[in-house]
């Protein structure tokens, strides 16, 4: 299994191809604002994982293994934006929240969200029940005396 650190550049590594085509080693230092340096130690120890095939001059490519991992980690940090969105998160904290989280749950976690996602999708009078309990919430927090 992946470190955190692992999955971080696993899953830029996956998006950075997905839109661009390709993932050097100075996009993936942008994308993470770490060093350059740090870049090419990791990727290098992502090459001897097998999860991907480094040569300094002619870039890298994801292996079987690094792409099928790369998906769901991509899968999974969107699944849980749209999770946090949908319970009615405030967009300026959904990124942030979502990078802090993401490593630390497992997979039977990760698809009981997915299901509860999916239920309030298909369920929108459920959703608008959650939506009007918050509401309340937030008037009883405004009238608590600090
Ligand atoms: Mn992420």
């Amino acid at each position: 299994m992946p470190t955190p650190s692992m999955e971080d550049y696993i899953e830029q590594i996956y998006l950075l191809i997905e839109n661009k085509g390709y993932a050097r080693v100075s996009d993936i230092a942008e994308a993470l604002a770490v060093h350059p340096s740090s870049v090419t130690k990791m990727v290098q120890k992502l090459d001897r994982d097998s999860y991907l095939v480094y040569e300094k001059y002619r870039g890298l490519i994801l292996t079987k293994k690094g792409e099928k991992i790369g998906k769901r980690l991509v899968e999974r940090h969107d699944l849980l934006e749209n999770f946090l969105r949908l319970i009615g998160v405030k967009e300026e904290n959904i990124y942030e929240d979502v990078e802090g989280i993401e490593h630390h749950l497992s997979w039977n976690s990760i698809d009981r969200i997915g299901d509860l996602v999916q239920f309030f999708e298909e369920n929108e009078e459920r959703l608008a029940e959650l939506k009007l309990m918050q509401i309340k919430n937030e008037e009883v927090i405004d009238k608590e005396p600090i």
